[in-house]
Formats: C-alpha cells, structure tokens, sequence
C-alpha cells in the first residue's frame, strides 16, 4: 500500500500576519515536516489565484469579506483577497519543509473557487490529483494543514468519495470556523468515512 501525506495550503496568507489568516495557522508547520519522512510521497496544495478572483469580496459589489454570495455553481463565501499568484502571501511558509514530489495548484480559474485539491467547487472540474495518485498506486492519504473547515474538510470527503483510505491529522490542521463550520466540517468528514485523529 503507497500511503501519501497531502499538505493542504499552508501558505503565509493562512498564517497569522496573512491576508487570510486562520487562527494558530503557523502552528502546524513544526508538526507537519516532522510528519513528513513517515510517508512514500509527499504532495503540497497551494491556492493560487489571479488577481480580482470571483471568491474576492473586493469584486462584489456593496459585499464584505465572509459575505455569501450565489455563484453559478452554488452558494460561495467571499473572502478578502488571498494567495495572489506570484505574491508573498501565496507562497509557502517559510519553515515549511518544501521536498514534495508534487505541488497541485487549485484555485486558478478566475470565474470558480476550488476548496478541494480533487474538484473546484462546481464539483465537477477536476484537479488531476485523481489520476496522479491513481496512476502512481497510491491509496491511502493522510491530510494536515489549512484551514481544516474548508481546504481540508472538501479534500478529505471528495478522496474518499473516490475510494481512497483517508485520515485527516486534526493536531496538524487549525480552521477559520465561521458561523460553526467547523463542527459541520468535522461531520461531513466522518460522514464520509475519513478517519479523525
Ligand atoms: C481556503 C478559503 C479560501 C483554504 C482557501 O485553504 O481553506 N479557504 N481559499
Ligand atoms: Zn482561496
């Protein structure tokens, strides 16, 4: 069994200090590169959009950060501008041990948000993460990093979904948690059939 360890967009904008920051983000990056020997492959995700990306309240009108908005593929949290291509705020932290066999970029399309390294969030465009893990004979997945109610939680239910044996690190992962997103996240996941430890 190739078991791979998914490092989902910790990324300074996610970090305290960022434009997007989750509590206690920076904190999981000690526990995560200590993480990271223990598996076959090592894969990051990183956020990546154009800048004046449909998810940005900046582009809605009389919208602030954390509004809702109906997109064409469903309803959308606006968020403040994050994880510009190229900036700052979208790389990765600094600490972050970075010797991955794969980084997935989500997110790039300007007109979808992507939540999940599999699917953007009309559930059915895909990434490629599928077909790379399938291809390569890995089946089973651990997930950590950021933020645990949305990136994580959407990562976790659409692998198992597609039949991978998934567990998500919750010591390594830290959420935003609006209006009990998180709770809900937790849920969803076990739900789904991934393993919380
Ligand atoms: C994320 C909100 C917007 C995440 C990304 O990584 O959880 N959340 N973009
Ligand atoms: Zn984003």
């Amino acid at each position: 069994m190739t078991h791979a360890l998914i490092v989902v967009d910790v990324q300074n904008d996610f970090c305290p200090g960022g434009a997007l920051a989750v509590p206690g983000g920076d904190e999981v990056v000690a526990p995560i590169n200590a993480m990271m020997d223990e598996f076959d492959t090592v894969i990051l995700t990183q956020d990546w959009h154009p800048a004046g990306h449909s998810s940005f309240a900046s582009e809605h009108d009389s919208k602030n950060p954390f509004d809702m908005t109906d997109m064409h593929y469903g309803p959308q949290v606006l968020w403040p501008d994050h994880c510009v291509q190229g900036t700052e705020g979208a790389s990765f932290h600094p600490d972050l041990k970075t010797h991955a066999d794969l980084v997935i970029r989500k997110g790039f399309r300007p007109g979808i948000d992507s939540y999940s390294a599999f699917f953007e969030n009309d559930q059915k465009t895909p990434t490629g993460l599928e077909g790379y893990l399938k291809s390569r004979g890995i089946t089973k997945l651990t997930l950590v990093g950021l933020a645990t109610d949305f990136c994580v939680h959407f990562s976790a239910v659409d692998a198992a979904r597609l039949g991978f044996d998934v567990t998500v690190r919750l010591d390594a992962c830290r959420a935003i948690d609006l209006d009990g997103s998180l709770a809900a996240a937790e849920a969803a996941m076990r739900d789904a059939g991934v393993a919380l430890i």
